[in-house]
Order: structure tokens, then sequence, then C-alpha cells
């Protein structure tokens, strides 16, 4: 052997021993290293071949066809409202493209995103005669657009060679304007639908809803501290703050109302459409922008949803002035809830809840739009299942929290139903009908922004080591900074602290410092040591599955006698 080829070997062994090293400490420091390296490499080539195909059949045009490979320029039509306008001169703005940048960053794709930004700072125009939802312009586009800007900058990411100059943000600024006019109404609450170029249109709907008015301020707010221009965050919390003050009695909202008058059309509402990311809102707000006035709300909205809305794992559907159950039903929309659950602390009962959305996925190979809990069946024509992310989303938060490997097989399944029942030649398509998982042809911007991510995430969290974002409803994240958080006075004592007793004196912690292993005591520690409570008896099965109470435990966390629910798994349902 040449002194060169021995030298040659040398290298390559070391890189051999060094890599197997890595690996085996990896793997001893976490036994899941070997599991969540497979699925995390399975879910970016799942992403890839969304993105791609969008790349190359639809983009610069809104979304995906999947199943004849064209597009669809969903962006003017989204908002399920039928158009009055139709625009004229629309043809797309590269929807899936923006909402697929911080995904690109999350995945470390440099040369895709800097692509990417030159591409939308040279092409995207939002002067065009096109009629839009506020709502998802504004979670989809803004945020997607504000979203990236902030990690294009931020140089820990190194996602641009130095040829950024703000491009992203000077778009952002140039739709916020747009956005403006539709908060000229007497009430200070925005009209659901906006024309980019002409404004308000006449006779436009006054209908809007609570999650349509009420779930702006963190993208609008995050646009103001960026560019220094308050006009949006005023917008938005104005908007937010009268949403508030129509509350019932007993802090509950409904579902629609009117931006005029100020008066409510639809008096019943849960935690699902048309209202989800009112609540979701108002506690990342808090957590984004340090305001007590968002976390006070929130805690009644709160509050009034775990009594009004809760039975056992479910949230049904109650009259905001009587608190009485209206409807009963599941929707795929809610499964966000656990997650949300998870940021305020609440795990145990975002737990509990999680399980039975996730019966309901196996059940029927993927979350049906809507299931009736009254009568025991499908929804008779929302049976579809268009590639949303809630549950993925949820279980993201879930495993964060917790470390439990049963979220890990959550996410497995997760994915391999989407790869057996979704997958084809040309993407991912949506699914028009749960029982007989006919496709739809469509590939939703979400499933790059979110459903993509969450899974990514959840198997690879290495994007979020020493960082702390908050995600917004449409999964791009924007960083929490101290210099975005409201000045309090001096004498401020923060009253949503959880005080946990140790020895000395009591200590403060947050909510998700508060670990907990319901399933296993592996790979649950907290300064080295087990977690474990006291009171703990475990389940008799390790999945939590049961025939009777018996099979039940005691909770870990509360030190409550758990029981078994009607789909068969133990959990803290007579507590509540
Ligand atoms: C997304 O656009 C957002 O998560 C929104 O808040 C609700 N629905 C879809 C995904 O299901």
């Amino acid at each position: 052997m040449s002194p060169g080829n021995r030298r040659t070997w040398a290298l390559l062994f070391l890189l051999i021993i060094s890599t197997f090293y890595i690996e085996t400490s990896a793997s001893k420091l976490d036994p899941f290293a070997a599991k969540k390296k497979r699925m995390s490499e399975k879910v970016r080539k799942m992403f890839y071949h969304a993105f791609d195909n969008y790349m190359m059949y639809a983009f610069p045009h809104d979304e995906l066809k999947p199943l004849t490979k064209s597009f669809t320029d969903s962006l003017s039509e989204l908002g399920n409202l039928k158009l009055e306008h139709l625009p004229r001169e629309y043809n797309g703005s590269a929807l899936s493209l923006i909402e697929s940048l911080s995904s690109l960053a999350i995945l470390g794709n440099h040369t895709e995103f800097e692509k990417a930004v030159l591409w939308l700072s040279e092409n995207l125009s939002f002067d065009v005669d096109a009629r839009i939802n506020l709502f998802e312009c504004n979670i989809r586009v803004l945020g997607g657009l504000v979203s990236a800007h902030i990690l294009a900058t931020d140089s820990t990411n190194r996602l641009t060679k130095g040829t950024y100059k703000n491009q992203l943000l000077v778009l952002a600024k140039e739709l916020g304007q747009r956005f403006l006019p539709a908060f000229d109404t007497p009430t200070g609450l925005p009209y659901a639908w906006i024309n980019l170029k002409y404004g308000v249109m006449e006779n436009e709907t006054t209908e809007t809803s609570t999650s349509g008015c009420g779930s702006l301020i963190l993208e609008m707010g995050a646009l103001s501290h960026l560019t220094g221009d308050p006009r949006f965050e005023s917008a938005a919390l104005r908007a937010l703050r009268k949403l508030w003050s129509m509350r019932s009695s007993l802090n509950l909202l409904g579902t629609t109302l009117d931006v005029e008058t100020g008066e409510w059309i639809e008096y019943s509402s849960g935690i699902g459409a048309g209202v989800d990311s009112f609540y979701e809102y108002l506690l990342k707000a808090h957590l984004l922008f340090g305001r007590e006035e968002l976390w006070r709300m929130f805690q009644s909205a709160y509050l009034a949803v775990q009594k009004y809305f809760r039975h056992g794992p479910w949230y049904h559907e109650a009259d905001m002035r009587t608190g009485r159950a209206t409807y009963w039903q599941l929707t795929s929309l809610q499964a966000f809830w656990p997650g949300l659950q998870v940021l305020v602390g609440d795990v145990a009962a975002a737990n509990s809840s999680h399980r039975e959305f996730f019966y309901v996925w196996q059940k029927f190979g993927v979350l049906p739009e809507r299931y009736l809990l009254d009568r025991q069946m499908l929804h008779p024509t929302e049976k579809y299942y268009p590639l949303r992310p809630e549950l993925a989303e949820s279980t993201f938060y879930l495993y964060q929290a917790t470390k439990d490997p049963w979220y890990l097989e959550v996410g497995e399944s997760i994915v391999d139903s989407l790869n057996l029942h979704t997958r084809v030649e040309g993407g991912f398509a949506s699914i028009r009908d749960v029982t007989t998982m006919e496709l739809e042809d469509h590939q939703h911007s979400f499933f790059l922004a979110e459903t993509c991510k969450y899974l990514y995430l959840l198997f690879d969290d290495s994007f979020l080591v020493n960082k702390n974002y908050v995600f917004t409803t449409e999964g791009h994240p924007l960083p929490i900074l101290s210099s975005w958080h409201e000045r309090l006075p001096e004498a401020y004592l923060p009253s949503n602290w959880t005080s946990v007793k140790s020895e000395e004196q009591p200590k403060r912690a947050s909510a998700m410092s508060l670990r907990i292993c319901p399933a296993s005591q592996l790979n649950c520690r907290n300064n080295h040591s087990p977690l474990e409570s006291v009171c703990h008896i475990p389940d008799a099965r390790s999945d939590h599955r049961c025939l009777s109470d018996e099979d039940c435990g005691v909770d870990s966390t509360t030190c409550r006698r758990r029981s078994c629910s009607m789909a068969g798994y133990c959990g803290l349902w007579l507590s509540i």
C-alpha cells in the first residue's frame, strides 16, 4: 500500500470509527435515536415529494393538483365562501413556495431557501385584482413572509449568503398595508374579504368568524415590531379587544358575527372551525409579546371552554348565552387543542384528548373532517381529510413535553397512513371520502407548511435547540424576544407562574418544565434523575388500553384515579 493510499484508508477508517462512535454514544443517550433518524429521513422525503412536484407542475401558481399534475390559484378562493367578485387578473402568488420557506429552513436547505427568496423578491406583487380572505392570507402569506424574513436575518442559520436585503420584509409590509382598509369599520372588526388592489368591495359581506377577526395579532404584531410601524399591531389588537368585549357572561363567544354592527350571527361555538385559532392566538400572542392583558383573556376563555364544552376527552359545542350543549361533533380541526394545552401546562388533559383523536385516526386510517359523537357516525357530507396537520401538531407538542416514546409511535403511524393513502406520483392528494379512500385533486399548502414540518420536528428537533419559538397557526416559527415584550413596571410580579415546593423555598416553574412520564420512565429525566410522582400507579397495559376501570392506575401528575373511556383508553375522565 502506498503512503498516499494508507493515508486515505486511515482517514476513511477514522471517519467510520468516529461515525460509529457518535452514533453509539448518541443512541446510548437516546434509545430511540435510530428510530428518530429513520423517521425524520422518511418525512424529509415526503416533504420533497410534495415540494418538488409543486415546483414542477404548479409553481408559480398557488397550489398543486397532484392527480392531474396541474395547479389551482386557490388563495383568492380560500375560506370556503362563494365568490361574488371573481378576480380578473389573479394568476397565483406562489402560495405553496411562501408556505414552504420556514420548512426549507428547518430542513437546512439553504440553496432552495435562497432561490425562493430571490424569486419572490423579483416577482411577487400584491397589486392584483384579487379578492382574498384576510385570515387565510394573513396566516399563510404574511406569516410565511415574516417568519422567513426573521429566519433569513438570523446569523445562526446562515440561510442567505449575504445576499439578503430585507426583500421579504418589504413584501410583508406592502401586504400588511393592503390589509388595513379591512379594519375601517365602526367596530374595528375587519371585513373577512378584501380586494388586494381596490380594498373593500361594494356590497362586500359583513359576516366574519371569530377566528377570522381574532387571529391576526401574531403576524400583524410581528410586522409592527419588525418595521417600527405600529398600525398593524394596533389594528389587530383593537379587533381582538372588541371581540373579547362581545363575550357572554359565561366568557363564551359565538362563531360568526357582523363587523358593521358588532352583533353575533351564530351563538353556538366550540373549539373547532371558525373559532380555533382565536384561543390559540390569545395564548401565543401573550408568549410572543408578553402582554398580561392577553394572558388574562386566555385564562378566562380557556376555563370557560373546559367548563362548558368539555365532556370527558371530547369537546362539543355550546350556546354562548346559556352554556347548553348544541352539537356533539368531533372535528379534525379540534385536534390542535391538545397541543395548545401542552403550552399552557395542562398535559394530562392534552394526553387524554389526544388519545381519543388518535383512536379515531386509527379507526378510519386518517381523521375525518366531522364525526357525530351522539350518533356515533360520520357526518354525511364532511367525510374528507384534506391532509390536515392538527393531530401531528399535538403529537409533536406532547412528545416535547413528556418525551414519552408512545408519541413517536403515533407519529410513525400518521406517516405510514399518509404514505399509504395519500401519496401519488404527482405529490400528496387529499382524501374525499375516508370510508372509500377516494382521492381529491388537491395538495393544500398547509401540508408543506405544517403537516410535514410537525412530523419532521417530532423526530428531529435539532432546529429548536437553544431557540425559543412560537409557531403561528400555520406552523411558521416566530422567535420569542425580550425586546418585543411589553415593558412592565419595575414592581411587576408575574401571576401565571406555577409554584413548585422544594425543600428550601417555593420554586417557580413554567408548565413546560414540569415533565411527566405517563407511559414509561425510560428517557424521561430531569437533572439526570428520573422524575416520578409517589402516587403514580401505571395502567395495567403499557398502551393504556382497558376493558374496565380496574385496568387503570393513578395519574402521576394529579394523583387522581384514572378510568376507562368509551373508546377503551385509561384517562382522567371522571375528574373532568
Ligand atoms: C391551517 O391553515 C391552519 O392550521 C388553520 O388555523 C386551520 N386549518 C388549517 C389546517 O388544517
